[in-house]
């Protein structure tokens, strides 16, 4: 008989739990089939039984799965699963709200990141830290000594940077959220603007926007990629002791684009929030975006030689522009922005147009025209853009469903053995997110009942066995690549967090020594070391925000 702490990781289930009426569904590896039970906590009492099925050839983790299936258990409570030979999972809930707390954990986790203010006790709990990087940065290259203001804003990660397309995607993300779902943002989550009267979420996006704006160059518009130390700081340099000069990096094309697209955006939500702040938010929008049209020879961003933090490089920034011009016709259904949506998708063919990463940014600029003709704001053209990227949209829905279901997919997820790379977490909560507007546009649940299974692996029914979030099941991360988590001391790192989960390409030296010949999606390693595989940031929470608000009991 396998000891309890083997069992509980070879059953591999959403260690947070199911709603009633989704279906319910575990994995089990090293079995050869048999029976399972569930076993209500409450008074150890059998209340269901049930023959497990397989055997699957997971291709992605080269295990040999079962599944087991309790969809018509419903009633609320708190259980385990009991399989033969093996022995019992951990416990679980049924219930309706079961996701709420992953939802508020998951937002929470942006205050955490917070720069330049005290994060305190009462807010922050144990995890509560003095204000950080509050000096004014130098401008790299420039001939003056000027300083200007940096403080403000999210840490990007594990470390402290601050970076323009990194937070472009967060702040799309979480907007979105509150556009698709504004219910379940009803609920605070204990921040110090709790209370105020506006939703927490768009509080917590506020304190981004408002330090985006000292990014941008005002008399020109032109937007600073980042602002960072020069290098990183020790792994265990608590925020207010990092102390090196900050330094704003030159300005780039995908900054300046993307600063235009989520301040389009942010003009339209806090609109009927704060007219002044959305009317500063669209003025910002509009200065940015005459620097993008004034610069199409732009090159992508590289670091400076004497600049060694993240460089979020990229080679294709069609992507931007179009995103940009989406969002801003939404904003102002003006035609000029129009012309320039869709020339930009007549020229550029092999744009990714369904992506909604921090790189291939199109998908956003792809759903900003939807959703403006979905939601009937502006006029579908005769053109048949429209029509053609609603069918675009689905199609690749269809493909992701397609995935979920195949002969050697072990966890129903979509996610390719080629796709379990450096944020692995992000493509995965990406998928589920394009399955979830699928669902939106269609009506279809199918597609919603799909996205629930990247749910369910985010949170433990994966060939790991671990919830990849933590502070959320009984068997989380403990140990993320996050400085704050390594420095201050306490076992349990900042709840909440999203980990990058398994790349297959080995990209930091403890991930080498650690993992060498493991299949792709066992190349996760729970170390304060392993960057590459175990680091947080803020746009891999961000889809996660998105994905488990539909979920969410508020919905
Ligand atoms: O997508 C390609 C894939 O097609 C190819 O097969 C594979 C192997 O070459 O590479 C894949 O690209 C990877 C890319 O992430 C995917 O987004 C690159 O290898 C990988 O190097 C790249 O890593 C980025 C990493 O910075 C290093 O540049 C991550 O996306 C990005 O999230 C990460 O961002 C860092 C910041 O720089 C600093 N702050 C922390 C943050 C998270 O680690
Ligand atoms: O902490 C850094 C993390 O945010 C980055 O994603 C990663 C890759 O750029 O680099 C980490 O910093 C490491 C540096 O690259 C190499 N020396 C050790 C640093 C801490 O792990
Ligand atoms: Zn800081
Ligand atoms: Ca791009």
């Amino acid at each position: 008989m396998t000891t309890t702490a083997d069992a509980n990781r070879r059953i591999h289930l959403n260690q947070a739990g199911y709603r009633p009426f989704d279906a319910k569904t575990f994995a089990v590896t090293g079995t050869d089939g048999g029976r399972f039970e569930l076993i209500d906590r409450r008074n150890g009492s059998k209340v269901y039984a049930g023959e497990l099925t397989g055997p699957i050839a997971d291709a992605s983790s080269g295990d040999t799965v079962f599944r087991g299936e309790f969809s018509s258990l419903r009633e609320e409570g708190t259980y385990s699963v009991q399989v033969e030979g093996i022995g019992s999972s951990y416990p679980f809930a049924i219930a309706a709200d079961v996701y709420n707390n992953v939802t508020d954990k998951l937002l929470k986790s942006f205050y955490f990141q917070r720069c330049g203010m005290d994060l305190e006790e009462k807010h922050a709990g144990v995890w509560s830290h003095r204000a950080c990087h509050l000096d004014h940065g130098t401008i790299h290259g420039s001939e003056s000594e000027e300083r200007i203001p940096s403080s403000g804003g999210w840490h990007d990660a594990g470390d402290y940077g601050k970076y323009m397309v990194a937070a472009a995607k967060a702040v799309a993300d979480l907007l979105l959220a509150y556009e698709f779902y504004p219910c379940v943002f009803a609920r605070t989550i204990d921040i110090p603007e709790s209370g105020n009267g506006v939703p927490d979420l768009l509080n917590e996006v506020r304190f981004e926007l408002d330090f985006l704006f000292k990014l941008q160059r005002v008399d020109d518009g032109a937007v600073y990629h980042k602002v960072t130390t020069k290098s990183f700081p020790g792994l265990d340099v608590m925020p207010e002791d990092d102390t090196a000069e900050l330094v704003f990096s030159p300005p780039s094309y995908t900054a300046a684009a993307t600063f235009a697209a989520v301040m389009a955006m942010a003009a339209r939500v806090y609109r009927g929030i704060d007219g002044t702040f959305a009317g500063k938010c669209l003025k910002a929008a509009e200065l940015s975006w005459q620097w993008v049209t004034d610069h199409p020879d732009a090159a992508g961003f590289k670091n400076p030689a004497d600049i060694h933090t993240g460089e979020y490089g990229d080679a294709i920034l069609a992507d931007e522009k179009l995103w940009a011009s989406a969002e801003l016709y939404r904003t102002t259904g003006e035609s000029v922005y129009y012309e320039v949506f869709r020339s930009t998708l007549e020229q550029q063919k092999e744009l990714a147009l369904y992506e909604l990463g921090w790189a291939d940014t199109a998908g956003y600029g792809t759903l900003a025209y939807l959703l403006a003709g979905f939601g009937h704001e502006r006029p579908k053209e005769a053109d048949g853009v429209y029509e053609r990227l609603l069918s675009g949209w689905q199609e690749q829905a269809d493909q992701l469903l397609s995935r979920c279901s195949a002969a050697a997919e072990g966890y129903g997820i979509s996610l390719l053995p080629e796709q379990y790379i450096w944020g692995s977490s992000m493509v995965l909560l990406n998928q589920a997110m394009h399955l979830l507007i699928a669902a939106r546009f269609t009506g279809e649940d199918k597609y919603a009942a799909a996205a629930l299974n990247h749910v369910h692996y985010l949170l433990g029914l994966n060939p790991l066995g671990i919830s990849y979030v933590t502070g959320v099941g009984s068997y989380s991360v403990m140990h993320p690549h996050h400085r704050p988590s390594v420095g201050d001391g306490v076992p349990e790192p900042v709840p909440g967090m999203v980990a990058g989960g398994p790349n297959r390409n080995l990209q930091d030296e403890h991930a080498k020594k650690m993992l060498e010949g493991m299949p792709p999606a066992k190349c996760f390693v729970d170390h304060a070391y392993s960057y590459a595989t175990n680091e947080m940031t803020i746009y891999w929470n961000s889809p996660a925000v998105f994905v488990a608000a539909y979920f969410d009991g508020a919905r």
